[in-house]
This record gives C-alpha cells, structure tokens and sequence, in this order.
C-alpha cells in the first residue's frame, strides 16, 4: 500500500436537516402527543450536478462512505442510528433542539479514521433579531420548513493510491 505523499484531495458535502412543524392531526396519531416536529439529518454530497436526482443518483457518498452514525439525544430509543447505505440520514419526531454527532467511516481501503461533524439540530425558526424566542406553533406553520446546512469538505492527506484512484475514477 502506496501513500502519495503530498497530495490533498477533498469531497465536498453538506450536512444539517430540515424541520416541519407537525399538524394536530399528526400529533394525535403519534406515540407521543408532546411531539410538535418531525426532522431528518442528514451528510449529502454537495458535489451533485444540479440536474441530478440528490438520493441514490451519481452523486451519493457510497464509493467511498462506509457508514454515517447519527448520536441523538438520549431521550431517543436507540439513539445511536447507523446508516451503511444512502440516503445517509435519520428522520424522527420530538420536541426539542438537540446536538447531533455525526461520524462519517470510509471504506477500509482508505485506511483513514472517521471524521466527527457536530450540528445542532434547528426546530425553530431564524428570527431577523437573532434572538431565540421560540414562536407559537401557528406562527411557524406559517413559515414553512425550517432549513439548517453547513457546507464542508473531506480532506484526504497522502492518500493512499489505490483509494486516490478510487476518488478520481468515480
Ligand atoms: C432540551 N436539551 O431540553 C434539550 C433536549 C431533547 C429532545 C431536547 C424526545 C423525543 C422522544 C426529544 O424530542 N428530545 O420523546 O423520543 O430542549
């Protein structure tokens, strides 16, 4: 196994999630009636042609991801949820914002260790103020889905050659 010493090459992804508020209806189907949001985190490749379908297409992270595991608050059942396949990401009800810890694992071949995201998940919306006071349920219907993404890049260092001509093959 070759490294190639001095070489950088990075994948560019997003990460974050989306938000809804839940409708009455929802609520009282649900396990739980103190549930107010349905969410998904979730890692995507930011490397997409815009034309191309996001899950699944040729764009996802597979080739070289091996799993994503998503660290949920412990109030979740099961909080540690592990995804081996895309679409990398977890969807869930609750009702509170919470830190996520997402650790990406590579295929063996890489022989990098995971990399470690932290992104707080966002329920309520972004107020011009900044301040954090969370509006009433039916002033966030209103407002729609809430969207929180940060942009960021996998840096490979003296990759080894056969996982460089994996990345630059695909
Ligand atoms: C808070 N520090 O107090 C945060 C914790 C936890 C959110 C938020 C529970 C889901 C379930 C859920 O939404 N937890 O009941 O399984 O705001």
């Amino acid at each position: 196994r070759v490294r190639v010493r001095g070489l950088s090459i990075f994948r560019p992804i997003i990460y974050g999630n989306t938000a809804t508020v839940l409708t009455q209806k929802e609520r009282e189907t649900l396990p739980s009636p103190d549930h107010t949001h349905r969410w998904t985190v979730a890692v995507r490749s930011a490397a997409s042609a815009p034309d191309s379908e996001q899950v699944g297409g040729a764009d996802d992270l597979s080739y070289f991801v091996k799993r994503v595991t998503f660290k949920l608050h412990d109030t979740y059942t099961n909080p540690t949820r592990n995804i081996d396949k895309p679409p990398f990401e977890v969807s869930e009800t609750g009702w509170g914002e919470f830190e996520i810890q997402i650790r990406i694992a590579f295929i063996s071949e890489s022989g990098e260790k995971p990399m470690l995201l932290y992104h707080h998940l966002k329920l309520h919306p972004w107020t011009a103020s900044g301040d954090p006071e969370i509006p009433p349920l039916d002033v966030a219907i209103k407002q729609g889905p809430v969207h929180s993404w940060q942009y960021d890049e996998i840096v490979f260092n003296d990759p080894y050659q056969n996982f460089l001509n994996l990345l630059t093959s695909h």
